[in-house]
């Protein structure tokens, strides 16, 4: 009987053979949900590119044709930068049953499909997390116990600050989740370096990341690396506040729920910003890739 095995594309899978660095990607940020055309094409390129310039290989995640595949063609990629259909972890079991032509991976589809292909390194641009009025809607991303419950180091530049970022620092503490801040004491905010909240833990070498995953005490539970986005990138906060309450009164007086919430919002976001906030993420999800590609480079030499 077919039971959840995902489809390493070749490359993928010689790299793991030989004991040689991979680094997953998520592929919502490169769909219309995560960046609209062709800044999605353009952030896919950027992100390989910085794991391949480290030397290590990238793995682009998604459904395609009902199989949930790890690493992807030319003309894959393809059909993954037009993807409208969202897929989180619990997704992925429904997207296969179905059949789904094109499925693109949240944060948790894709730290569970690395952790099935043996892949311990992921990079993404922002994670999901607890969404302010949580309390009222009990909206937390499914994001944060995926990376409780999957031995992979999740690399991102934080999230973005129309969540409740106390809270989802309090939620990664209670599930047993290392928070560590790459080079920096704040947790970023994603357009800015800090949020104002200090990281739990600053470490300046990835042998210590690798070695804080080498360490674990639960088999099955992850790392999340925090890196700011580059300092010459960054938007200033006080254009970003104002900016992110109107993309959320949008979002709320449209009475978008579930899993519409993030896309809706994110869109909000760059038509507040008239684009102006799409060089940003280019940015900090490349950065975060490189970093992503070093860390996995330490981690196939240890
Ligand atoms: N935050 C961003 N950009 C994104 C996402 C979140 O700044 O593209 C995407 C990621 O794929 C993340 C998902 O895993 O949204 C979280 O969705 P939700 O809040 O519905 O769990
Ligand atoms: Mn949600």
């Amino acid at each position: 009987m077919q039971t959840f095995q995902p489809s390493v594309a070749d490359d993928v899978a010689q790299a793991l053979d030989e004991g040689r660095a991979v680094v997953a990607l998520e592929s919502t940020i490169f769909s219309n949900l995560g960046l609209p055309a062709p800044a999605n094409a353009e952030a896919l390129e950027l992100c390989k590119q910085a794991v391949l310039d480290q030397g290590a290989t990238p793995a682009v995640t998604a459904i395609l044709d009902g199989r949930p595949h790890v690493g992807l063609t030319p003309d894959e990629e393809k059909r993954v930068l037009q993807g409208t259909r969202k897929v989180a972890e619990r997704d992925l079991a429904v997207a296969q049953a179905q059949g789904w032509d094109v499925g693109v991976t949240t944060v948790s589809a894709t730290v569970t499909l690395a952790h099935a292909a043996g892949i311990s390194v992921f990079a993404t641009g922002g994670i999901g997390g607890v969404h302010r009025g949580s309390e009222v809607s009990g909206d937390v991303s499914a994001d944060l116990d995926a990376i409780a419950n999957h031995p992979v180091i999740t690399v991102c530049a934080g999230a973005k600050a129309f969540l409740d970022l106390p809270r989802t620092l309090e939620y990664l503490e209670t599930v047993g989740v290392p928070v560590l801040g790459w080079q920096h004491d704040w947790f970023p905010a994603f357009y800015t370096r800090s949020s104002g909240l200090p990281v739990p833990h600053r470490v300046d070498d990835e042998r210590v990341v690798c070695d804080v995953l080498r360490f674990r005490s639960r088999p099955n539970t992850g790392v999340l690396l925090t890196v700011p986005i580059p300092v010459e990138d960054e938007i200033p906060e006080s254009r970003i506040t104002d900016v992110l309450a109107a993309a959320l009164a949008a979002s709320a007086s449209a009475g978008v729920t579930g899993p519409a919430v993030t896309p809706y919002v994110l869109e909000r976001i760059e038509k507040e910003t008239d684009g102006e906030s799409i060089p940003a993420n280019l940015a900090l999800a490349r950065n975060n890739a490189g970093v992503a590609a070093r860390v996995a480079v330490s981690l196939a030499r240890s």
